[in-house]
């Protein structure tokens, strides 16, 4: 079949196929969080060491699809009774906060060393928020995690993808079918030279999902960390409806909204207002802003916009460059004709 500008595109019923391939494939391996509940207890044990107060709580994919992938690792916020208590509040994001959250994770590794001396662990303070990374070792341990301090903005992002995500069966299915794309042509930001994280992947599937009015709005300011559990219970996925047709048809629809629907010259990815209603020129996202933050030293692109949800003034698309924007086209034309890589 060909589309817009003589592109072909993959028959349907291919891509039905492979999509099931690929569902068959993910259920018939362990999905459920218990390796995620065994480290959960591991590092309260840990944290509980430096700073009793503290809770940690767990966000990112494990919350956004409910199951653990395997190789995916496990993100971790330890908060204290007070960031718990305001759970709408924002996160500081002042150079002193920086300094304080450094300074418990620093703890904290002194004593997951002394505990698990196995586990390769790195303090990363250089990046927007401080960091500890550890790679677990083998066997049961064999989970990677990251540890952040004090800021709730991830386990609310994470409650709002996962509330998203539970109003449609197929949602979960295209967001992992489209991270696993992003992986594989190296447009993830975990990949080097990637620029989108997975976190900005799932965002551009709940901006599609509104556009085409497959989920409703979620106020982003219902998502309370008060009302949130440090641990979020498993939801196991189920082999998708109608022998795949829906999923398939939602997969290539994603692909050419983004192709030939969504206009990044002037539209913003935003869940904050209405889809379709947020513009550049309203965020004041312009080449202008970009030159200015040129002479701040920062490189911020105002290509390809995802309005992060919690965080003032911030671009997820950041790091989309005009380069990498071509790139993310060509990728998402090859995606039409190979069903997001699953008949290439
Ligand atoms: N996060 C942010 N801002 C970012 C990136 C990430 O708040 O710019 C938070 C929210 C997200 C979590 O970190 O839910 C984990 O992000 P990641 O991109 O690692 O997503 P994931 O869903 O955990 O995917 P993966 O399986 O690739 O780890
Ligand atoms: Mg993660
Ligand atoms: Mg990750
Ligand atoms: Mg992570």
């Amino acid at each position: 079949m060909k589309g817009k500008a003589g592109r072909s595109i993959a028959a349907i019923g291919d891509v039905r196929a492979a999509v099931l391939r690929f569902c068959g494939e993910q259920l018939s391996r362990r999905l459920d969080t218990k390796p995620v509940e065994d480290v959960h207890q591991k590092v309260s044990a840990c944290v509980q060491q430096v700073d009793p107060t503290m809770t940690p709580y767990i966000f990112g994919s494990t919350v956004v699809l409910g199951v653990h992938e395997q190789g995916s690792d496990v993100d971790f916020v330890c908060l204290s009774p007070a960031d718990v208590q305001d759970g709408k509040g924002a996160d500081a994001v002042s150079e002193v906060a920086k300094g304080l959250q450094s300074g418990f994770l620093f703890r904290l590794s002194e004593v997951v060393k002394r505990e698990h001396y196995l586990w390769d662990i790195e303090l990363v303070r250089r990046t927007r928020v401080p960091v500890l990374r550890v790679k677990g070792g083998l066997g049961v341990d064999g989970v990677s995690f990251d540890v952040t301090a004090n800021r709730r903005n991830g386990v609310r992002n994470s409650a709002l993808l996962r509330a998203y995500f539970t109003q449609c069966p197929e949602a979960r299915w295209l967001s992992m079918l489209v991270k696993q794309w992003s992986k594989k042509t190296g447009l993830n930001a975990s990949v080097d030279g990637g620029c989108i994280t997975s976190y900005g992947w799932n965002i551009m599937v709940v901006y599609y999902l509104l556009r085409r009015k497959l989920v409703k709005l979620v106020p982003v300011e219902s998502c309370d960390v008060a009302n949130i559990a440090p641990m979020p219970p498993y939801m196991p996925l189920e082999t998708p409806q109608q022998d795949g047709q829906a999923l398939a048809v939602m997969l290539m629809d994603f692909v050419s909204y983004y192709l030939d629907e969504f206009t990044p010259e002037t539209e913003v990815m935003s869940l904050t207002r209405a889809a379709g209603e947020t513009t550049k020129e309203m965020l004041s996202w312009t080449k202008q802003a970009e030159d200015m933050a040129r002479i701040r030293g920062e490189r911020i692109h105002y290509r390809w916009c995802i309005e992060d949800p919690y965080e003032f003034d911030l671009n997820v698309g950041r790091n989309v460059t005009p380069f990498k924007l071509m790139l993310l086209r060509k990728h998402l034309e090859r995606a039409q004709e190979t069903a997001l890589l699953l008949l290439a």
